[in-house]
């Protein structure tokens, strides 16, 4: 087990995912803003870079030149990648640094690459032998004899030693019980925080294994605010024991996994006629519905690998619902929340004969990107970034979520269908209507509730539809009566929102 004590807090964060460090930096002061923590950045060590002759090669996973999966396939520890070089992330880090904003660092330290023989930084390679990262074959568990298939593959996730030893989708996996990659791997996560980077994501996590992951945690150095890096790691729930993401508890935070899936599971449902999901169960999230312990989760509605997957967790794609998710999970207060904002995933038009079905649903295409392959600038009118990170409503739950800190869910309600409202002590109220515009034969989705909301009397404005303005409210307006309930209305696949502080009089 690590030790959690002096470990930064992440609070609230924004994954800002394959936005480069140009943009990163840019957007850092209105980050902070907005109320934003910290920013969640993708991985910025060199990886390969894919030629044409692997975009021909349908064993390599795509026939896009530049996938966006090419950063999760590591070749050496320099700097330059996709989103910029060396000077540029360092730049990034420290204009966060200096706007109050936290980074945080997708790192890929369970394997190297599975294809290709030249990287963004310009370096070549081949198969387990990397001379810039200084490994050869001896560093990997399969040439070493440690994974027991015969194809080197993962087979069967349910096996610790397959998931610990083998190459995961064909990545070579690294062997990082010897002191040789856990020292190299602890070098370069050293170095980012040396940059001023505040805490990981650790990309597959769970194929790195407990023991290897606290060995090298153990190997860190502060951060430059003096407390332990924050360890966040990805572990995919679904395998017995000590695979379960429980299990990885004692070795830092977890990724929020099983709750994007619960989350999806309220709010959409799967799909079918009549399956339009009930947010009202919501009342009960978190820890009372099986998932990790909230001080251990990095929770989300969705993420690189879930916006890419439609029927098991909500996405950009969803439109008011997912955004509807996102402003609830920041209400709910379960574990440090971050909102997703990434490129717009749109299906590739002039694919080869040759391209997959990944390929022709976009669930592969690059983000907007030069010839080159190196990322366009972010840009939140051309309409290729999402940016939920900046829409009102997200930015009011950030608030709201910052303002009713450590206060407990209070004066839940949940008797009626896919509605869920309720207070955070007396500092704030939220109501959720989860309800289309017309489900049924053209009634109206809006609800309207009578609900104690725990706050005193008086006027309120909704922060969700718009907020107090020089005189009255830009948006919607809340009166809450002298023993504390009020009548709200909430908007078809819409939500209201208000905190102490949004009292007009
Ligand atoms: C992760 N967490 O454990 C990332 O969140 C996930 O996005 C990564 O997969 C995975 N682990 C490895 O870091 C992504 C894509 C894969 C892609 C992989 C490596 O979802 O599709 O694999 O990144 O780029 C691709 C091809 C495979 C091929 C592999 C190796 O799709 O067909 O076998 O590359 O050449
Ligand atoms: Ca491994």
């Amino acid at each position: 087990a690590i030790s959690t004590r002096g470990m930064q807090e992440p609070g609230v964060t924004v994954n800002l995912w394959e936005w480069n460090w140009r943009s990163i930096a840019a957007e850092c002061p209105r980050l902070d803003r907005a109320g934003y923590d910290g920013v969640q950045v993708a991985p910025p060590q060199d990886s390969v870079k894919r030629t044409q002759a692997e975009a021909s090669d349908p064993g390599t996973g795509s026939a896009i030149l530049h996938p966006w999966w090419e950063v999760y396939q590591a070749v050496d520890y320099g700097l330059t990648s996709r989103m910029g070089d060396e000077a540029e992330f360092k730049t990034m880090v420290s204009a966060c640094r200096k706007a109050g904003v936290k980074v945080y660092v997708d790192t890929v330290i369970n394997h190297t690459t599975g294809q290709g023989t030249q990287s963004y930084g310009g370096k070549t390679y081949s198969s387990y032998d990397y001379p810039d990262a200084g490994y050869g074959r001896e560093d990997f568990h399969v040439p070493r004899g440690e994974c027991p298939t015969a194809d080197g593959g993962i087979s069967d996730y349910n096996s610790k030693t397959q998931v610990f030893n083998c190459n995961l989708s064909g990545l070579q996996d690294l062997a990082t019980q010897t002191p040789e990659v856990r020292g190299t791997l602890a070098d370069y996560l050293n170095k980012l925080l040396g940059y001023g980077v505040s805490g990981f994501r650790v990309d597959a996590g769970k194929h790195v294994g407990q023991a290897d992951l606290n060995a090298i945690y153990g190997l860190l150095r502060k951060t430059k605010d003096g407390k332990r890096p924050y360890w966040a790691l990805e572990v995919f729930g679904g395998s017995p024991g000590a695979l379960s993401p429980q299990a990885f508890t004692s070795s830092g935070d977890v990724l929020g996994l099983d709750g994007g899936r619960q989350i999806f599971n309220a709010f959409k449902s799967y799909g079918g006629s009549g399956n339009l999901g009930d947010i009202s169960g919501l009342s009960t999230f978190g820890e009372g519905s099986g998932l990790t312990p909230s001080s251990k989760t990095l929770s989300f509605v969705t993420n690189h690998d879930t916006d890419r997957n439609p029927g098991e967790y909500l996405g950009h794609r969803d439109g008011d619902q997912y955004l509807l998710a996102t402003e609830w999970l920041l209400a709910d207060g379960y574990g440090s929340p971050q909102v997703y904002s990434s490129f717009t995933i749109q299906a590739p038009t002039g694919l080869p004969e040759n391209a997959n079905a990944d390929d022709r649903s976009g669930k592969n295409a690059s983000p907007p990107s030069d010839a080159e392959g190196l990322i366009s600038d972010a840009s939140c009118t051309n309409g290729l970034w999402t940016c939920d990170h900046r829409l009102n409503q997200v930015v009011s739950m950030v608030r709201f979520h910052q303002y009713v800190a450590g206060k407990a869910k209070r004066n839940v309600y949940d008797r009626e269908y896919n509605v869920l409202a309720f207070s955070r002590g007396s500092r704030g109220w939220a109501g959720f209507n989860n309800n289309a515009e017309s489900d049924f034969a053209g009634a109206s989705g809006e609800r309207t509730i009578t609900v104690q909301t725990g706050l005193k009397a008086g006027r309120y404005c909704d922060i969700v539809s718009g907020g107090k303005a020089a005189r009255g409210c830009t948006g919607t307006e809340v009166r809450v009566r002298s023993n504390g309930r009020a009548t709200v209305t909430l908007p078809a696949r819409g939500a209201v929102a208000f905190t102490a502080k949004d009292r007009i009089s």
